[in-house]
């Protein structure tokens, strides 16, 4: 049995880890599988935290190993904000991306620098370990919305080496090369390395 819950309410990031993973684990749960909503609070000021928090509670509550991501957006000329306030930093995408445009007006190209940053966490309740990979994908913040793809800031976000935005990008594009693919194939690789030593990890 190799099932998984994706700790996530973004639909967004459930879509992008399951397609990376579709021959890791065998049965993929969303939080939308279980009636019982779970409140998890991300209080912590660093994602690492508000990473490992989703995944144990969701994983103590339900049983089953779970993965949960915290992720963010920084950007220099901000000091590093939104970072792990990024999905509070407006009600919905569109107020967020407003905001951040508002925040940068002025402020020119090579000040735009940015990164996304992504925690993924996996935690194995059955015993009592939790494994955290990284991700990093750096860029500039754009004058103006470019593309429909993706999700959050992903039509303000471009990628010199692509020449495009990541909201131009379709899902396997972007997942070769954004944050959260490069923390997901980290744990990927783990988890194949650890399978081939210990078969039964997943087991419970
Ligand atoms: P869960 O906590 O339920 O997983 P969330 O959207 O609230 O969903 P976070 O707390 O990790 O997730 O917030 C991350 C925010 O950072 C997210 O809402 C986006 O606004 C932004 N973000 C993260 N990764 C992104 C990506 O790949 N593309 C665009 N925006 C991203």
């Amino acid at each position: 049995m190799k099932d998984v819950i994706v700790a996530t309410e973004n639909q967004g990031k459930l879509e992008e880890i399951r397609a990376l993973l579709g021959d890791t684990f065998e049965k993929f749960h969303s939080l939308k599988d279980f009636a019982e909503k779970v409140p998890v609070e991300e209080d912590s000021p660093l994602y690492v935290g508000n990473a490992m928090k989703k995944a144990r509670k969701i994983g103590d509550r339900f049983g089953l190993p779970t993965l949960a991501d915290d992720s963010g957006l920084e950007v220099e000329a901000l000091q590093g904000r939104p970072g792990v306030y990024s999905s509070r930093y407006g009600r919905n995408d569109e107020e967020r991306i407003s905001r951040l445009l508002i925040e940068l007006n002025d402020i020119p190209w090579d000040d735009r620098r940015a990164a996304f940053k992504a925690y993924i966490a996996l935690y194995l309740p059955g015993r009592d370990r939790c494994y955290v990979f990284y991700g990093r994908l750096g860029g500039y913040i754009g004058f103006e919305k470019h593309g429909t793809g993706g999700f959050g800031y992903d039509p303000l976000f471009y990628v010199p080496s692509l020449r495009r935005y990541l909201a131009e990008l379709n899902l396997e594009e972007k997942n070769l090369i954004s944050h959260r693919s490069q923390a997901v194939i980290a744990l990927r690789d783990f988890l194949n390395s650890a399978f081939y030593r210990k078969p039964s990890l997943l087991n419970l």
